[in-house]
């Protein structure tokens, strides 16, 4: 196991929910993103996640990368549209497929490209099954994805079902920046199903959002346009990570 897999794997035994927050390259410069990871580090996140469907270069990341290393000590984990969302600089690489794209590119393909420069780089790979349900928003544009409704829960336990015996190690349910977050009876049912951490973005910019998905089975919870848009990126942030650490202890409670 990579040294960032075993802290996040520490990190979610010890907390039962983590919060990562995601800076876009092409929404954010070097010192932009800096105020950001030192924010989010101090509001208790667990990981910067850095990646954007359109307009990233591997110049772009390299830039943002530096800066946040340079300002904290989370790790940074890539989040790559394709190959030129690759940084040398970078700690880790959630090494992704989407699963329920129509376009084999996005499955394999782009992985193939990229797979050498990770090699090179030295990056450690964190294999992530990548499914975009609901409306998709730009993600689900970009990568082609055969869109999972939000009311088939029964689809995506199906699909997150075939990435675990597939051998993934983390799974992702999308629900496109700035949408409607995925509904936590569709999280609870994927959670039900599967054991790899489930990990959940997009349209999550509340404390009672984050809540509701962790309290329905969500390990990671991801905000990228809240950090992006709030002026008071560190209230906000705490609130949603004070909102995740108590759910996980309910959650744990519910467990014992
Ligand atoms: C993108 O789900 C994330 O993968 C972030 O979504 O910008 O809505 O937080 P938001």
């Amino acid at each position: 196991m990579g040294r960032v897999e075993k802290y996040l794997m520490e990190r979610l035994e010890e907390r039962g929910a983590l919060h990562m927050a995601l800076v876009d390259p092409a929404r954010m410069n070097g010192k932009e993103a800096r105020k950001v990871a030192e924010c989010a580090e101090r509001a208790g996140s667990s990981a910067i996640m850095v990646g954007g469907s359109i307009g990233v270069s591997e110049a772009m990341v390299d830039e943002v990368v530096l800066s946040v290393k340079d300002a904290t000590s989370l790790p940074v984990i890539l989040f790559p549209g394709s190959p030129t969302g690759l940084s040398r600089y970078a700690d880790a690489v959630w090494f992704l497929s989407v699963l329920n794209s129509t376009n084999p590119y996005f499955i394999i393909i782009g992985q193939v490209q990229g797979a050498p420069i990770v090699k090179r780089y030295g990056l450690e790979t964190l294999p992530l099954a990548y499914l975009i349900l609901g409306k998709g928003g730009t993600v689900g544009f970009i990568s082609q994805a055969r869109l999972i409704p939000y009311d088939k829960p029964e689809i995506a336990v199906a699909y997150s079902l075939a990435a675990q015996y597939m051998g993934f190690k983390f799974l992702y349910l999308e629900g496109g920046s700035g949408g409607e977050p995925v509904p936590p009876t569709l999280i609870r049912a994927v959670d039900e199903n599967v054991e790899i951490p489930i990990i959940t973005g997009g349209g999550i910019r509340t404390p009672e959002l984050a809540r509701r998905a962790v309290e329905a089975g969500a390990d990671i919870i991801v905000t990228g346009t809240l950090v992006e848009e709030a002026d008071d990126v560190y209230v906000r942030l705490r609130a949603v990570i004070s909102a995740i650490e108590q759910a996980a202890q309910r959650r744990a409670r519910r467990n014992l």
